[in-house]
């Protein structure tokens, strides 16, 4: 058994290994998982949550990197999570991040992690939000989410996030994809990447397009800018920071931060119920309950809708 409170004490001391210990907790489902968020919940709520998406190699991880430097200039402990949603391996595709973030490894104000959460528990769609808890309450004020991936788990991954950052390369197609994968709507702010190749203008020109395409915005809106950026070589970066402060300030101005604080609260709430319904039906294989539906249902007597009703009734009260 871990010593839990003494763990999230070291935890709130910035010691990378206890961190490390709690989001291993969390990734491992371990049965102590309810007593370590026990203990986080009084200590959440301070940390600016950032998830950055886009496609594989459009370079963000090296984009995340020259954010950490930024932020850790100003004095700021950063966490760091990427999290690979294809993948029930930690770490595998995640090797190369490793190296482009190595220049942090010994920083102490830094703590980075990657996540798969594919695993085999049906899909850890509910621990990258308990891993950024972790973080939050061990004193991170800004957490910076990289998701491996496009499409479902992207948009997932985002509405985790205060501030989604979508980024698109040149010469990616990335603009026709962006507006197959949904993209353009969770973006809070974009990037283009690679704008030392050519056709950065031209993406960004057409991503510009597309955003104005939409609703005819009524004044106070958020309008997501459009930020040019040479990841590799640290350029753009002051104006990517000063974007994200800009979109944080503005939600922080309309209560829009605490909405969308609530609704993802919400969401989690959601998926953990709904994950201890699916690991309670999974359960019920071979349960009498079950085979006694089946039964009257194959014989005619109940239909499988009611069936699948007095089931989960049957869940919930126990
Ligand atoms: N030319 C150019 N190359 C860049 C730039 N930024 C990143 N790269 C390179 O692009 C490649 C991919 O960068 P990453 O930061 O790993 O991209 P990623 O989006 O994290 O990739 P995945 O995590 O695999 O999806 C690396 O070789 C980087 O050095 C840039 O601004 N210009
Ligand atoms: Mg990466």
């Amino acid at each position: 058994m871990v010593d839990v409170p003494a763990l999230v004490e070291q935890a709130r001391e910035g010691r990378p290994r206890a961190v490390a210990r709690l989001i291993s907790l969390v990734e491992g489902a371990s049965p102590q998982l309810r007593e370590v968020m026990a203990a986080l919940a009084p200590l959440t709520g301070g940390a600016y949550v950032v998830g950055l998406t886009g496609s594989p190699g459009v370079g963000k991880s090296t984009s995340t990197s020259a954010l950490v430097s930024a932020y850790r200039r100003q004095g700021r402990r950063v966490g760091v999570l990427a999290v690979d949603p294809s993948s029930p391996f930690s770490g595998g595709a995640l090797l190369g991040d490793r190296v482009r973030m190595s220049e942090h490894a010994s920083d102490p104000g830094v703590y980075i992690r990657s996540m798969a959460t594919r695993g085999h528990l049906g899909g850890l769609a509910w621990a990258a939000p308990q891993a950024i808890r972790v973080l939050d309450a061990a004193g991170c004020d800004v957490i910076l989410v990289e998701t491996v991936g496009v499409g479902q788990s992207e948009v997932e991954i985002a509405s985790q996030a205060d501030t989604s950052v979508v980024l698109l390369a040149p010469g990616m197609g990335d603009g026709i994809q962006a507006a197959k994968a949904g993209i353009l709507e969770i973006g809070d702010v974009y990037v283009v990447n690679k704008a030392d190749r050519d056709g950065a203008d031209a993406t960004a020109r057409e991503l510009n397009h597309m955003l104005g395409l939409g609703e005819a915005r009524t004044p106070g809106d958020w309008r997501p800018p459009i930020v040019k950026t040479v990841a590799a070589r640290n350029e753009g970066t002051d104006e990517f920071v000063a974007a994200l402060e800009k979109h944080h300030a503005w939600m922080a101005e309309r209560d829009v931060l605490a909405e969308r604080r609530l609704r993802r609260a919400a969401h989690e709430i959601e998926t953990i119920a709904v994950t201890a319904l699916r690991e309670r039906i999974g359960d019920l294989r071979g349960d009498r309950r079950l085979g006694a539906l089946a039964e009257r249902v194959v014989g005619g007597t109940l239909d499988p809708y009611a069936a699948a009703d007095e089931l989960v009734a049957g869940l919930t009260t126990g």
